[in-house]
């Protein structure tokens, strides 16, 4: 096949519908240009299949249709296990045609690398493995990113690309240990059945052997007590508890284990990386100074009310949120109507399990009519508390500045 630039394809075919027959035509030869065009949106026909899976995240705020990328208003995040159609949606790339068809055929697990004994599981044989269910916060890196100024290239997150779900499966460790480890095994390598868009690597991204080992790192083939959703990773994923959400690889088949850090593209570079040091807003350090982004840090979420509500002046107002802080645990909730003149404490409720999120409440009363902000600010154990403004960084990762809820009080 003749091999067009992206530019001189669109010249070819235009917008006519002769470029349906023709990418037909070019079978399984279509490259990373015919790709480009499919993550610009000018081929519709080839995601439409995958559009209608936003059906089943019908209330989603939806950044992004090519890949899908959706995030949930706050006030939609308010129950303690998050409901699966509530749970964000960070996709880099196409949705697979078996979490589409809800098809477990033929999909093995491959484990590689520094191992011993290479494995390739199958459902059936990874769920031999002892089961193991728990609740764990899933944050994508850049929630948050849209507060950052200057603003940031990627997905406009404001603060719903979070969840807290009730994951089953097995202990990645205890897969890695059947597979026999190498001394020479410092780190993973996940691979997974979605497509990459245009000229981009599959999403790859790795943790440290020692993060892989640990109990609470999971293989989870269920989501709040059934197979995982299709844009969550059916039929299986890694929850990662704690860091970022890119470590857990979704729609995973292979984990291959490394002698060396991960060096995928989405390892290196400015991709899921911080500068190691402050920097100037807007300023783009060297690569050499950027920083793999591991665990998250303390934050809160205002689930309750919801954003610009209406109430009474010396009406009781019930506020509510949950709490997490990646691999600490949170310490005390405080609100604030006053721009943060005056604190008041809140009820905590410890969350259900480690990793999990824990719950604060409190009843607040606005005294005049007018214009507030309630202010939720989280504190974790080791004396760290989320911040009013924070150091910019070139992505937006790991945004945690407290939440300001806009409400109205009336007479
Ligand atoms: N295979 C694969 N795994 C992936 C991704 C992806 O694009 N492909 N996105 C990652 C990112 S950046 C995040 S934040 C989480 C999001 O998980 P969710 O879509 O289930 O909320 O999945 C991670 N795992
Ligand atoms: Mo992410």
């Amino acid at each position: 096949m003749q091999t067009f630039s992206r530019r001189q394809f669109l010249t070819h075919m235009g917008r006519s519908g002769v470029w349906l027959a023709f990418l037909a035509a070019c079978g399984a030869g279509a490259d990373a240009a015919l790709k480009g065009l499919v993550g610009r949106g000018l081929l519709p026909v080839a995601w439409a299949d995958e559009e209608a899976l936003l059906r089943t995240k019908p209330d989603m705020t939806v950044l992004a249709n090519q890949p899908i990328n959706g995030e949930f208003a706050p006030h939609l995040l308010d129950d303690h296990i998050t409901p699966s159609a509530r749970h964000f949606v960070r996709n880099n790339g196409s949705v697979p045609a078996r979490a589409k068809n809800t098809d477990p055929q033929g999909w093995t697990l491959v484990v590689e690398g520094e191992v011993t004994r290479p494995l390739a599981l199958s459902l059936d044989a990874l769920q031999q493995f002892p089961p193991v269910t728990q609740q764990v916060v899933i944050e994508c890196g850049g929630n948050g990113r849209a507060l950052f100024e200057p603003q940031v290239r990627g997905n406009q997150w404001t603060r719903g690309a979070v969840a807290c779900s009730q994951w089953t499966g097995v202990r990645l460790r205890d897969v890695l240990k059947k597979a026999g480890l190498k001394s020479s095994a410092v780190y993973t390598a996940h691979y997974g059945e979605d497509q990459p868009l245009g000229a981009a690597q599959p999403f790859s991204r790795g943790i440290p052997i020692e993060k892989a080992m640990d109990e609470h790192t999971l293989i989870a083939y269920q989501m709040n007590g059934t197979a995982l959703p299709a844009l969550n990773g059916y039929p299986v994923r890694l929850v990662v508890p704690g860091w970022i959400g890119s470590c857990s690889q979704k729609w995973l088949n292979r984990i291959v284990v490394r002698d060396q850090m991960h060096d995928s593209q989405k390892m290196t570079g400015y991709s899921y990386r911080v500068p190691a040091y402050p920097v100037e807003p807007g300023s783009r350090p060297p690569k050499e100074d950027m920083v793999i982004a591991t665990a998250w840090r303390i934050k809160s979420l205002i689930t309750a009310p919801q954003a610009t509500a209406q109430f009474q002046a010396g009406q009781q107002i019930a506020v509510r949120g949950h709490a997490w802080a990646g691999e600490g645990t949170v310490k005390e909730v405080l609100v604030s109507t006053d721009f943060g003149i005056h604190w008041e404490k809140t009820r905590l409720t410890q969350p259900a399990n480690t990793y999990a999120w824990a719950h604060w409440e409190c009843d607040l009363v606005l005294d005049r009519k007018g214009y507030y902000e309630i202010w939720a600010r989280a504190f974790d154990d080791k004396g760290n508390a989320q911040p009013f403004r924070q150091p910019w960084n070139p992505k937006g990762y790991l945004g945690n500045v407290i939440h300001r809820l806009p409400v109205m009080g009336t007479t």
